[in-house]
């Protein structure tokens, strides 16, 4: 028999998740201060990707797969940093890398494991909620029965570290909003 108990998905090692992380106030802050940033769309081993991207304070060439000093990042995103840091207890000078990106409707993040330069990933869900999913990162492990799927929401923070990051590959499927996300990663 089918119990409440058997849909609730067993997530990764190392991951967690935060609904309710940041208030409706804040959210508005920080689309505003977003809405005046200059995305980009996201060009990736050659191709255009749908969607639309800007990293600061690092900047990871996917080419040279090199990590480099970038952008200053903007003042506006600052508390929502310290806001994270204090909730993780580290050092808000720790979340080296803040990459912005707006998912137009349609647009996804396919399968992959984030850039090794990076540690922990912590991802803050702004404008929309999403559907996330794990997969093993060992092609032997993967089938349609080992992908975990689950909804993101709106205002919510994850964060992938340990076995979700190593272990585990992520991707988000189509979004039926537009999303935004303020991703934020620490350096090995
Ligand atoms: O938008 C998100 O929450 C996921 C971002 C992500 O996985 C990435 O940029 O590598």
């Amino acid at each position: 028999m089918q119990t409440l108990f058997d849909s609730i998905p067993v997530l990764p090692y190392g991951f967690g998740y935060f609904p309710d992380f940041i208030t409706e106030q804040e959210e508005t802050g920080l689309l505003a201060v977003i809405g005046k940033l200059d995305l980009h769309p996201l060009i990736f081993q050659g191709f255009e990707a749908k969607r639309k991207v800007e990293s600061y304070g690092y900047d990871y060439n996917f080419d040279k797969r090199t990590v480099t000093k970038g952008k200053a990042i903007p003042k506006g995103l600052i508390p929502l940093i310290e806001k994270v840091a204090a909730f993780l207890t580290i050092p808000a000078e720790s979340l080296a890398e803040v990459l912005v990106t707006e998912y137009p409707v349609g647009s996804v993040i396919n399968w992959h494991r984030d850039a090794p330069p990076f540690d922990m990933i912590i991802g803050v869900s702004l404008l929309s909620d999403c559907t996330f999913r794990f997969r093993p990162y060992d092609k032997a492990k993967q089938n349609r029965k080992s992908i975990i799927s689950f909804t993101v929401k709106r205002r919510s923070v994850y964060v992938i570290k340990d076995e979700a990051r190593t272990d585990w590959e992520h991707s988000i499927s189509p979004v039926k909003e537009i999303r935004i996300s303020v991703t934020l990663r620490t350096l090995r």
